[in-house]
């Protein structure tokens, strides 16, 4: 049997009413990588080794051999990321129930106050003055904080100094909020991680993966394109690789997008 708006989605896509959107950044040795501070251990960027390439090791054929970090590029963060959500069910990359990898997305445009303020937190009243434009934030939605933070290129990404990185995230009332009041999926940022840069200075350390984790929430990070996504009406389809107890892997993450 088939479903009508199956059709009718595959209709609206030929006819470019609905486009996919690719929030995802190209995944290469270059591509930035979380620094955390210097007494903890660090993830390892993207390498590439060539097994064959159409030569002696295999005349007919070209593939690569990866080593890479979990949290590499844009990425999904599972709850077992976290202390806080390392017992809850279902919290490894493998365990995830795939209806979560697809869900309605609430943009939040704060592009305005970051360019003002690098180290700018999204507040609960923030989310409120959102919500009476847009409506209330749905159940089962990933939040996406548009911060224009994608289009920093070189050190200016990381924005790293000798007090630690400076770029956007959220306050922990605000993750809080997100996680109690409205349920919402997990959040999705520009920027290297789901926390500020400053955050692992702030109570708890880095609040926004110990909220939403320790809620069994997701995080996506090192997004890119949320400029072409309405606030309201996008759908993001963003599944992590099914490593076996992973606690986050590179993904594609995607969004359909009303014309
Ligand atoms: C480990 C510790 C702190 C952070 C992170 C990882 C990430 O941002 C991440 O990619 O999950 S802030
Ligand atoms: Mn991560």
């Amino acid at each position: 049997m088939a479903s009508q708006s199956l059709s009718m989605l595959l209709t609206e896509l030929a006819g470019g009413r609905v486009r996919i959107v690719d929030l995802t950044v190209p995944l290469a040795p270059d591509t930035p990588i979380i620094h955390l501070p210097p007494q903890f251990a660090q993830s390892h960027p993207l390498t590439v080794e060539v097994i064959s390439k159409f030569d002696a090791q295999g005349p007919g054929w070209y593939w690569n051999n990866l080593e890479v970090g979990e949290h590499t590029g844009t990425h999904f963060d599972a709850p077992i990321h976290w202390a806080t959500g390392k017992d809850l069910p279902n919290n490894t990359t493998d365990t995830i129930a795939p209806e979560k990898f697809v869900g309605p997305a609430c943009v939040i445009d704060v592009s305005g106050e970051v360019a003002k303020n690098p180290d700018f937190l999204l507040t609960p009243e923030r989310i409120l003055a959102w919500e009476k434009d847009h409506g209330k934030i749905p159940r089962q939605s990933w939040v996406l904080l548009r911060t224009g933070w994608s289009e920093r290129r070189g050190d200016a990404y990381l924005n790293d100094s000798p007090d630690g990185p400076h770029s956007p995230g959220f306050h922990k009332s605000a993750s809080e909020f997100l996680a109690r009041d409205r349920d919402v999926l997990g959040v999705g940022v520009e920027t290297v991680g789901t926390d500020a840069g400053q955050a692992a200075k702030f109570d708890p350390p880095f609040p926004n993966h110990s909220t939403m984790h320790g809620a069994g929430k997701f995080g996506l990070a090192s997004l890119c394109n949320l400029d072409q996504l309405p606030p309201i009406g996008a759908i993001v389809i963003a599944a992590p690789l099914k490593i076996v107890n992973g606690s986050g892997s590179p993904c594609r993450a995607l969004a359909l997008v009303p014309n």
